[in-house]
């Protein structure tokens, strides 16, 4: 039985891409068949998505992945699944969008959607029933103060906006609709109760799918548009995380992992919540996971203060960058990562150097230096979480799998090794792209099995690099 060909949508905050990926028992390729940037757009009432951009590029790059998918040995695409950064939302009237997308890293609006909320639901209570870290950015916060609200029938995320431009259905994929805060953690069903308090109509919400479920099929004006007619739309985990942990190629029950893109999701994959005031405090979320499992994370700042520093200095050599920072003997300063003021877009560099300031440390002088700043810093956060997250859940970690694209960076892999004292296992990199890929061939029947079965199809097949942890002359000096 040759493998099957499906290909994946993995939309990014800073850049998308369309992958076809064979799979079968014992394969698992992917090729890439188009990447392209994403760019917020700046308008009088905030930061946005250009969504309909998405949509053009997804569309082109579903017709370049039907053509590569015509030289693989399927011949031809079983289905397309998409996956996208969570919590953001298109709102619609009668099938039509209604303004652009807000981003959630849109500063105009942050404040006011968690008062508004926490005045009807008070904090505790929220977390004891949705399960959700705080994030002013969560779904139901900038619904709160959206103005468009009143106005909408349909509420859909950015993956489901996608498939529903695809396919003409309007679904709520369940991984992703957890992080609107409106899911009951317990059910992973809408909690009606909690959407009745906030004063949002029931009927703006889609029916649930899971991942594996066929959404629709290609609407006839863009099959043809694609070339592939009635081609599947499969659900996935549709919230790009709980694809890239279904990508996590876990080597024993005993390891946390790092979903390092432009976040850093820094956590543990369980069965059961951990709803303790402990958790809470610690601001550690409950996400739905692929086939009910939990993720068990906290949001730590990812490669966004990297990329966003290259943006400032209008450089685009990270390598360059990071093979300098890996020269840099004398101490650098470990600054607060998860301090507010790095969430906006803008010059992180002197949000840096401010941050020093403050805190009566002396600033990196160069780049190479505020690279190096960057790189300890992060480390020395996901450390941290990691620590964290083994008390609350009472597990155990001997292993931390680095993956996505931040797992790369060398310099930061040995320096999650130095921090945690854990050996890191760095890999897969397309972890997104691979879980987008792997569900939707489980649909199709190709490869059969739980997670773990999907798992160890990764570690079979795909690059891994480990990293063992040593102290480092550096450090030495530092202390
Ligand atoms: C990562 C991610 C995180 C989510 C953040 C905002 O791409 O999806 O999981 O908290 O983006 O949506």
């Amino acid at each position: 039985k040759p493998p099957v060909a499906v290909a994946a949508v993995d939309l990014g905050a800073s850049s998308g891409r369309v992958m076809v990926g064979e799979v079968g028992p014992d394969v698992l390729r992917l090729h890439a068949a188009a990447r392209f940037g994403n760019e917020p757009i700046r308008t009088t009432d905030g930061l946005h998505w250009d969504v309909h951009e998405l949509h053009r590029q997804t569309l082109a790059g579903l017709a370049a992945a039907r053509r590569l998918a015509a030289d693989t040995a399927a011949g031809r695409l079983a289905s397309v699944g998409i996956d996208s950064w969570a919590v953001d939302y298109g709102l619609l009237r009668d099938g039509r969008l209604l303004g652009h997308p807000f981003h959630y890293r849109d500063e105009v609006r942050s404040d006011r959607g968690p008062l508004l909320v926490h005045d009807v639901l008070p904090p505790e209570e929220l977390y004891a029933r949705n399960g959700l870290q705080f994030l002013p950015f969560n779904t139901l916060f900038q619904l709160a103060a959206d103005p468009l609200h009143a106005d909408a029938d349909r509420l859909l995320l950015v993956p489901d906006l996608m498939a529903y431009w695809l396919t003409g259905v309007e679904a709520a994929e369940r991984t992703n609709a957890s992080t609107t805060g409106l899911l009951d953690v317990r059910t992973r069903e809408w909690d009606d109760e909690v959407i009745a308090r906030l004063g949002i109509a029931r009927s703006l919400l889609a029916d649930l799918v899971d991942p594996g479920t066929t959404v629709g099929t290609l609407l006839p004006e863009v099959g043809e548009a694609v070339g592939a007619p009635g081609l599947p739309v499969v659900a996935v985990g549709s919230h790009d995380t709980a694809s890239a942990v279904v990508g996590v190629p876990f080597e024993r029950a005993e390891a946390a992992y790092v979903s390092l893109g432009t976040w850093g999701l820094v956590g543990l994959e369980l069965h059961e919540p951990v709803l303790t005031e402990e958790s809470r405090l610690a601001n550690f979320t409950h996400e739905g996971g692929v086939d009910g499992t939990t993720r068990f994370l906290t949001n730590v700042m990812g490669t966004w203060l990297l990329s966003e520093s290259l943006r400032a200095w209008g450089r685009d050599d990270l390598p360059a960058l990071l093979a300098a920072a890996g020269d840099v003997t004398g101490p650098v300063p470990v600054v607060d990562v998860q301090d507010p003021r790095f969430v906006p877009p803008g010059d992180m560099p002197a949000r840096i150097a401010a941050w020093c300031a403050e805190h009566d440390v002396a600033a990196p002088s160069d780049a190479a230096g505020i690279v190096r700043c960057i790189v300890e810093s992060l480390a020395a956060a996901y450390a941290e979480a990691l620590t964290t997250a083994s008390r609350l859940a009472r597990k155990r970690v001997e292993v931390v799998h680095v993956v996505g694209g931040g797992s790369q960076n060398t310099l930061l892999c040995q320096a999650i090794a130095d921090g945690t004292g854990l050996p890191v296992v760095a890999g897969p990199v397309e972890a997104t792209a691979l879980g987008n890929v792997l569900v939707q061939a489980r649909a199709a029947g190709a490869v059969r099995g739980g997670l773990g079965d999907l798992r160890a199809l990764i570690a079979r097949t795909q690059h891994l690099r480990r990293y063992e942890p040593h102290a480092r002359a550096w450090k030495d000096v530092e202390a």
